[in-house]
């Protein structure tokens, strides 16, 4: 694949899935996380396996007007951005609605939606100019239904699928696809920082289930961006044979 992909969040769980098998294609990536130093690991490792030509671009991908910074100072030849994947997001804390922490609501909106569009503000024009390119973001089964302890997180997640389906009714008039991805159980850190770094109660989550991996949502995304060009695979649904739904699992 001789395309440039820029990864949000890529340097754990799904987002480093995605620069892996991305790598593993041919692509060049631009890597943006908060760690300079995990970024640079995963650049150094995907250089090594792949030979791949990396960019990191280290932000937080809230901060606004870092992210416009970022993206002006790309090099005049990383500038021309072929595939968003819109993958930082996390989930914090299970309580009711009516009990929660309001900050943690706000990490959660600003990084989940606020994040999600202000990317995708400032890469979509460029994709329109060149009349190419591929947005992939990364919603959630949790935006399909709600589930208890879930509600501003799932609410963020139905939130991704309504930009994402806005954006493809928007490009509808131009070569660009967007597509939604909404995994079910994937075992990353995600749920570490749901249950505020308690390791044992994340643990809990994927006992008794072959969870999905990031690598498995990487496999979904490459699908997406290497169908041909007049096929928009425009939302998948994909969860570990043992789930059905947001809330019901088979644990054995
Ligand atoms: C995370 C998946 O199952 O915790 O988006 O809602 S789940």
């Amino acid at each position: 694949m001789n395309k440039t992909v820029l990864i949000t969040g890529a340097s754990s769980g799904i987002g480093a899935g995605c620069a892996n098998k991305f790598a593993s294609q041919g692509a060049r990536l631009i890597l943006n996380s908060r760690s300079t130093d995990k970024l640079t690991a995963l650049a150094q490792e995907l250089m090594e396996k792949y030979g791949t030509e990396c960019y990191v671009m280290p932000f937080d991908v809230c901060d606004r007007k870092a992210a416009a910074a970022a993206l002006e100072s790309l090099p005049e030849e990383w500038k021309t951005i072929d595939i968003l994947i819109n993958n930082a997001g996390l989930a914090i804390g299970v309580d009711k609605e009516h009990e929660g922490n309001i900050d943690e609501w706000e990490i959660m909106i600003d990084t989940n939606i606020k994040a999600l569009l202000s990317m995708t503000r400032l890469v979509v024009p460029g994709m329109i100019e060149r009349g190419c390119g591929h947005i992939i973001n990364i919603g959630s089964i949790a935006g399909d239904a709600a589930y208890p302890g879930g509600s501003v997180y799932c609410a963020t997640k139905a939130a991704v699928k309504a930009l994402s389906d806005g954006l493809r009714i928007d490009l509808v008039d131009t070569p660009l696809r967007v597509t939604n991805i909404k995994p079910g159980l994937v075992e990353t850190n995600f749920s570490v920082v749901r249950f505020r770094g308690d390791k044992d109660r994340a643990d809990n989550v994927y006992k008794g289930i072959k969870a999905l991996t990031g690598d498995d949502i990487a496999e979904v995304a490459y699908f997406a961006a290497s169908a041909p060009a007049h096929m928009q695979v425009a939302e998948i649904l994909v969860m570990p044979t043992y789930q059905a739904t947001g809330t019901i699992v088979s644990k054995k």
